[in-house]
C-alpha cells in the first residue's frame, strides 16, 4: 500500500502543529486511512439487493441522514424514548463501507440491517454496488456551507488550533478540487449522471430543503427506502417524533454527542465536532465578496446543464 500511495498525486496541508496528506485516486482526493478502506471495499465488497446506501460527500448532512434513516428503519423496534440514537452517535449506528466491511458482511449473513453508509464517489463504488439494484440516497448541500464546515472540522479533528488555519487556504484548495473526497462538484455530478441514466434508483436530498420542510423530505426518504409511513403512524405522530429525535438540538445535547468519541480505536474524533452550528448561511461570516463571486462562477461552470443548485 505504501509503495502504491507513492505513485499517486499528493497534496499536503501543513499547519505549525500538524499536516494532512491527500492522495488522488480515480479522480478523487482521500486520506491514507480511508483510501485503504476504499480499495479493500472495491476489491472485496459484494452488494446485496436489499442494501440501502447512504452516500454523501463529507460535511453535507451525513450525520443527519444517518440518524433519520436509522430511526425510520428501526421504528418498529424502538421509539423516541428507547432508540439507540439516544446513547450512540449516528455514525456508530450505521456501518461505513470504507471501514466496517466485517460488520456489513455480518449484517448480510443475518439479513439483519440494510443500511450502509459511504463517502465514496459514484464511480469509486465497488462494481457490485453499481451493477446491483440496491437503492442509493444521496445528500448534498450548498457548496459555501460545505467549504465552511470542512474548514472547521478537519483541523479540529486533527487537534490543530483554529488560529493556525487560514480560511483563504481552505477556500483555494477546495476550488482546486482538493478536499476530502473532492472535487465536491464531481462527487455530486457522478451521482447525478447515474440518476439520469437509471431513474428511480437514486434519491437526491438537499440539506437546505430538508431544513425547510423536514416532514415531506422524511416521508420521501422513508417511501424511497421501502419503509413508508402508514396513515395511522402519521396520525400518531411517528414522523414528527423521528424528526424531533434526529434534530440538531436534540442530538447535539445528548451526553454521548457532547463527550463521546467516534472510532476511538483506529481514527478517534470527538463526537461533538460533528455537531457544530448546522446553520444555513454561516459561510457569510467567512467569505469575501471576491470568494463569493469566484465560487458562484465555478459552480455555474461545473454544473451547467444540470438542474442542481449549489449556491
Ligand atoms: P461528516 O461527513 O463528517 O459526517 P456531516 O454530518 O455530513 O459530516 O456534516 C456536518 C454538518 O452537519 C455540520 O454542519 P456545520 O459545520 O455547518 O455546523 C453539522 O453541524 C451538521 N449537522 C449535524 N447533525 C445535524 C442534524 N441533526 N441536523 C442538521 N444538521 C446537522
Amino acid at each position: 500500500m505504501e509503495d502504491f500511495l507513492k505513485t499517486l498525486p499528493q497534496h499536503t496541508c501543513s499547519w505549525s502543529k500538524g499536516t494532512v496528506t491527500f492522495y488522488k485516486y480515480q479522480g478523487f482526493w482521500n486520506i491514507q486511512d480511508f483510501l485503504e478502506g476504499e480499495i479493500i471495499a472495491q476489491q472485496s465488497f459484494k452488494a446485496q439487493p436489499n442494501d440501502i446506501f447512504l452516500c454523501s460527500c463529507p460535511k453535507t448532512g451525513t450525520t443527519w441522514l444517518k440518524a433519520l434513516a436509522f430511526a425510520i428503519v428501526t421504528r418498529e423496534k424502538f421509539n423516541e424514548s428507547t432508540s439507540p440514537l439516544l446513547t450512540t452517535m449516528p455514525h456508530e449506528c450505521i456501518p461505513f463501507l470504507e471501514k466496517d466491511l466485517k460488520q456489513i458482511e455480518d449484517n448480510h449473513k443475518n439479513s439483519s440491517f440494510p443500511l450502509v453508509a459511504t463517502h465514496l464517489s459514484y464511480t469509486s463504488l465497488p462494481e457490485s454496488v453499481i451493477s446491483s439494484d440496491c437503492k442509493i440516497v444521496y445528500i448534498y448541500r450548498n457548496i459555501k456551507d460545505v467549504i465552511n464546515s470542512n474548514h472547521h472540522f478537519i483541523p479540529a479533528a486533527l487537534n490543530i488550533p483554529m488560529e493556525d488555519v487560514s480560511f483563504k487556504e481552505t477556500f483555494d484548495e477546495f476550488c482546486q478540487g482538493i478536499s476530502w473526497y473532492g472535487p465536491y462538484w464531481d462527487h455530486i455530478l457522478g451521482y447525478w449522471k447515474a440518476s439520469q441514466e437509471r431513474p428511480g434508483r437514486i434519491l437526491f436530498l438537499k440539506y437546505e430543503d430538508m431544513k425547510k420542510d423536514p416532514k415531506s423530505n422524511v416521508k420521501k426518504l422513508a417511501e424511497f427506502i421501502g419503509y413508508p409511513f402508514s396513515v395511522e403512524e402519521e396520525n400518531a405522530g411517528v414522523v414528527d417524533n423521528i424528526i424531533k429525535l434526529c434534530s440538531f438540538d436534540k442530538l447535539r445535547n445528548l451526553e454521548v454527542n457532547k463527550t463521546g468519541m467516534h472510532r476511538p480505536e483506529d481514527f478517534p474524533i470527538e463526537n461533538r465536532l460533528y455537531f457544530r452550528k448546522a446553520e444555513d448561511g454561516d459561510w457569510e461570516n467567512y467569505f469575501t465578496d471576491e470568494m463569493k463571486r469566484n465560487i458562484d462562477n465555478l459552480v455555474d461552470q461545473k454544473l451547467s446543464g444540470t438542474d442542481l443548485v449549489l449556491k
